[in-house]
């Protein structure tokens, strides 16, 4: 009986030393940030993200910051990655770099103003591609300003 009890448990403890090496666990929210930076941009006949095409993993803290480098105001949105992700905050940074706003709850869309940058502090928790990243303003995604996300 005791053997078959040990036979059991060492089971159960392995069992659970694999998963635990899979599953991330604790508060997700307080890890160090990845830093991952996007522009937002303009030339005269187009619009554009820098890059197009960002990646991420599910489980790890993201700072996304978004600069706004063009000469007009551009959003940052995306259903979908609303969707995938735990939003931590989002911070509106100062001239001298500085947050000088954060906003909590989820967030779906960020519009930035021509020089400006801002922050989307998130964990993603769900993994795909996710194909409608876009700016929302008139004219601008048919011009180009358009983006792909991957969760792995
Ligand atoms: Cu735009």
């Amino acid at each position: 009986m005791k053997k078959i009890l040990i036979v059991f448990i060492l089971i159960i403890s392995s069992f659970f030393t694999v998963w635990g090496s899979v599953i991330a666990s604790g508060d997700l929210t307080k890890q160090e940030p990845i830093t991952v930076d996007v522009q937002l941009g303009d030339t005269d006949n187009s619009y554009l993200f820098v890059p197009s095409s960002l990646e991420f993993e599910t489980g790890k803290l993201y700072k996304l910051v978004i600069h706004n480098v063009g000469k007009t105001k551009h959003y940052f949105s995306s259903e979908g990655l609303s969707r995938s992700v735990f939003t931590r905050k989002a911070q509106v940074l100062g001239a001298d770099g500085k947050a000088i706003a954060e906003i909590k709850g989820s967030i779906r869309e960020i519009e930035v103003y021509p020089g400006g940058t801002a922050e989307w502090w998130f964990v993603p928790v769900k993994s795909g591609n996710i194909n409608d990243l876009k700016c929302t303003i008139k004219g601008h995604e048919e011009a180009g300003m358009v983006g792909k996300i991957t969760i792995k």
